[in-house]
């Protein structure tokens, strides 16, 4: 345990959110959209539907559900390229997601964007970002806005992975955070691997929460698997930042089940350690705590059925919306980030 590090782990504090049965429904229902959501995409790509590639988090659903869950609506959040989970749990809807993965007009970004590019200003995401560790300072950038405007009711949460950490621009915007004591909250997804390397190889301590206390940003480490627990880290970081108009920083361990992207040929890691971290899913951890706690199998097969039927309804939709034009005046006039529905080249 490290100086200026807040530790939160397990379910200590669970019988205060326990009363909520709204809450933990909505949580079940997310996770549940998260994953099917994600099991779609797989789908539709191994039929040659998803140009380019796409990252997926099957396995890490309760990082962003929970992370997002405890942020308020006028709250800001960069995703990273994992970040369909956070996208969702944000309120964009799953069919105009869908259609931006399927490259059709209809989608958030026009299609074109595609599955590592969405932003959806209407519910405050302003992005994913393909280069590592280049959302942090973007972060920095609108919590410098919102200090200008005065606007202190509110945050900016920006995700990136473990990998990520080692990049300069991470490090330069914690600094720039702490020393303006920016309203950004940093979260780390550390799922143990930037695409083939493990962590451990590549740091001396793989303790990544330390990395912000010598700026003095208050740290907070948890279970990244554990949704409530999640919820719970990222609330209190929420909490101190607005509190103290100054940064926070948490780390969420997790493991991702599935591949890095589409071309991952799963050749540097065990079949027995994909197991095990399949054992401590978030969702089946999750199942177990609601069944614990009063739920019972019915209610629960009823959450996943609604989402199901949401997620084939944003698929049957995403697949029925006709392609983008791709006349040269188009393509031009949807170059840069405007051609969001709502933006300037709507
Ligand atoms: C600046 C930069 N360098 C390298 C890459 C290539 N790259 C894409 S994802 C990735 C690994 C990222 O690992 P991590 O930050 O842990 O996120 P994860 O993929 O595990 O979610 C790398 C090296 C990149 N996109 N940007
Ligand atoms: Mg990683």
């Amino acid at each position: 345990m490290n100086a200026g590090i807040e530790w939160r782990a397990g379910m200590d504090e669970l019988q205060n959110i326990l009363p909520d049965r709204a809450f933990l429904v909505k949580v079940m229902k997310y996770l549940f959209l998260v994953r099917k959501f994600e099991e779609q995409v797989f789908d539709l790509f191994g039929q040659g539907k998803v140009h380019g590639t796409t990252h997926l988090g099957i396995g890490e659903e309760a990082t962003g559900v929970g992370s997002v869950f405890a942020l308020e609506s006028i709250d800001y959040v960069l995703a990273s390229h994992r970040g369909h989970g956070q996208v969702l749990a944000k309120g964009s809807p799953p069919r105009d997601m869908m259609a931006e993965i399927l490259a059709k007009e209809a989608g958030i970004n026009r299609g074109r964007g595609g599955s590592m590019h969405l932003s959806d200003l209407r519910c405050n995401v302003m992005g994913m970002d393909g280069i590592l560790g280049a959302a942090c300072p973007i972060a920095c950038g609108i919590g410098l806005s919102f200090r200008m405007k005065s606007l202190s009711d509110r945050i900016v949460a920006v995700f990136f992975g473990d990998g990520s950490m080692q990049q300069g621009a991470v490090h330069e915007a914690f600094n720039l955070a702490a020393a303006w004591r920016l309203p950004v909250l940093f979260i780390c997804t550390d799922n143990g691997y930037g695409m083939s390397t493990p962590l451990k190889k590549i740091v001396n301590d793989t303790d990544l929460s330390k990395r912000a206390v010598p700026y003095g940003i208050k740290s907070f480490d948890v279970d990244g698997n554990d949704v409530l627990a999640v919820y719970r880290t990222v609330r209190q970081a929420r909490s101190y930042i607005i509190e103290n108009q100054a940064p926070a920083f948490v780390v969420e361990h997790t493991y991702r089940t599935s591949g890095h992207s589409k071309s991952d040929g799963n050749q540097y890691r065990t079949k027995e350690e994909i197991a095990e971290w399949k054992s401590k899913n978030p969702l089946a951890r999750f199942i177990g705590i609601m069944l614990e706690n009063g739920f019972n199998r019915a209610e629960i097969d009823e959450i996943e059925r609604d989402a199901d039927a949401v997620i084939a309804e944003a698929v049957a939709y995403a697949e029925s919306c006709p392609n983008p034009s791709a006349t040269p005046e188009a393509l031009m006039r949807e170059a840069y980030a405007g051609g969001w529905k709502g933006g300037p080249y709507a």
